[in-house]
């Protein structure tokens, strides 16, 4: 898939090469961030993509995606709203779940699902439906192979091979749109994204996502290499320890595309929406933490008073670091605050803290637990890794969503936020994110104390 963007979008190669140099000139310079990824296996796969997105317009064709993507074992997990920020869809991502699927593939798809509910206008709505229900995005022989998969509990090799092959197909751009431009016109007056689903032939992959290790570094040398970035990097200010996700993107790029006319010939035109993304992650918050990071957010938005943009950007930056200097910056006081989720690992020299710690109080009692713990941290014998966030944030998503969407109109829709119809057209519930990082640092907690035991 990243090749084929690459070939597809050749601003997104050069990103990548952007990245890729940045990212070197990181690991010269900081030796203790190369050795924590030498550490952690990380660093051979650092300039891989970590996500991409993906737009669908009805429920069959999420539910499919569905069956798609647990072929190759990711699930979804979260569930983000975004029509409060005037975008008609609601998403979920598809990723691995399990720490050892997501060292070796952390890469995610955001997929959305248009919201038909909140398109008003009844003619326009049918004929939505009809073009919609007259497209199938899969390929016959992907469809056979989910099914293949679902029967056999999995694929050989060869079928595995097809089938990454078969699905690829699904994400391609096709320049040749089954609307008419009138079509076309009426729906992109009616919005952006309804434009960008129903007047293609399936749902092209829009934008990739490689990791940086300094975001801040890859915004500045895309401004002054020209290339057309968007106005802020979504998230928190820059810190010593990152939190959840900072993230920035390229603009998307006006495309020529050909639309479908009567006498079955084409009209030129465009549209714009690929582009390419760069992330930056931190550590997972608790529910605690995710409260005041979106307290702090949403003051320094609103101290600005209106959506950041190119002419504020630096006073944006300005009210966001003075927002965040209450967000602590440390793991240590992170996690005794208990604002974010931490694997413990049993480390160090054992016989100096065992004659301390009494394993049956520790786990019968949460409060002589933790008191324990907090110990055994600082006689170094259990060490805090971080937790990396492995999901999105609306707000962010809203901001990414946005500055690719050129039209001035920024409605918010009224519609009530539906999980319940999201999950309904999806077949299953998404998993609970935050259930999913608690169940990591408990096991974690769980496997650390027994190595303790069984050294003590
Ligand atoms: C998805 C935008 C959201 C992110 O990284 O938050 C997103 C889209 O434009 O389809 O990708
Ligand atoms: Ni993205």
């Amino acid at each position: 898939m990243s090749a084929m963007y690459q070939k597809e979008v050749p601003l997104y190669g050069d990103l990548i090469d952007l990245v890729s140099e940045i990212n070197t000139d990181v690991l010269s310079e900081q030796p203790d961030v190369r050795q924590h990824l030498e550490r952690t296996g990380e660093i051979n796969r650092l300039n891989l993509e970590r996500h991409g997105a993906i737009r669908l317009g009805t429920a069959a064709e999420l539910s499919m995606m569905r069956r798609l993507f647990a072929v190759m074992g990711m699930y979804p997990v979260g569930y983000y709203d975004l029509a409060p920020a005037g975008v008609p869809v609601h998403s979920t991502a598809f990723r691995a779940i399990e720490t050892q699927s997501l060292n070796k593939s952390p890469f995610r798809v955001f997929t959305s699902l248009l919201r038909l509910d909140l398109i008003d206008d009844e003619t326009l709505k049918q004929e939505v439906t009809a073009a919609l229900n007259n497209r199938q995005i899969f390929t016959n022989n992907v469809i056979d192979l989910i099914e293949r998969a679902e029967e056999q509990g999995g694929l050989t090799a060869d079928d595995s091979q097809q089938f990454v092959q078969e699905a690829l197909e699904t994400f391609r751009w096709h320049d040749q749109t089954p609307v008419s431009k009138a079509l076309y016109e009426r729906l992109l007056a009616q919005h952006g994204l309804i434009a960008d689903v129903v007047g293609f032939k399936g749902p092209h992959i829009n934008h990739l996502t490689p990791r940086t290790l300094d975001i801040d570094a890859v915004q500045a040398s895309m401004q002054a290499k020209g290339i057309p970035s968007k106005a802020i990097i979504e998230g928190s200010p820059k810190r010593h320890c990152p939190i959840l996700l900072r993230q920035t993107s390229f603009k998307a790029l006006k495309e020529a595309v050909s639309f479908k006319n009567s006498e079955g010939d084409y009209d030129v035109g465009h549209h714009t929406a690929r582009f390419g993304e760069i992330e930056q992650r931190g550590v997972a918050l608790t529910p605690k933490g995710r409260e005041l990071y979106d307290r702090l957010l949403n003051q320094a938005r609103k101290q600005l008073g209106v959506t950041p943009n190119e002419s504020n950007a630096s006073e944006y930056y300005k009210l966001l670091n003075s927002a965040f200097e209450a967000f602590p910056d440390d793991y240590q006081t992170l996690h005794d605050e208990e604002l974010a989720y931490f694997y413990y690992r049993a480390v160090g020299d054992l016989s100096s803290v065992t004659s301390d710690f009494d394993s049956s109080a520790t786990q019968t009692e949460m409060a002589s637990e933790k008191k324990a713990i907090a110990h055994l941290i600082r006689k170094g014998a259990v060490r805090l890794d971080p937790i990396v966030y492995e999901d999105f944030l609306p707000v962010s998503a809203a901001g990414i969503f946005q500055s690719n969407l050129h039209d001035e109109k920024q409605s918010d829709y009224e519609g009530q936020s539906n999980q319940q119809e999201f999950e309904s057209a999806l077949g299953v519930p998404v998993y609970d994110e935050l259930a999913l990082y608690q169940t990591l640092q408990a096991q974690s907690l769980d496997t650390c104390l027994m190595a303790l035991n069984s050294n003590a």
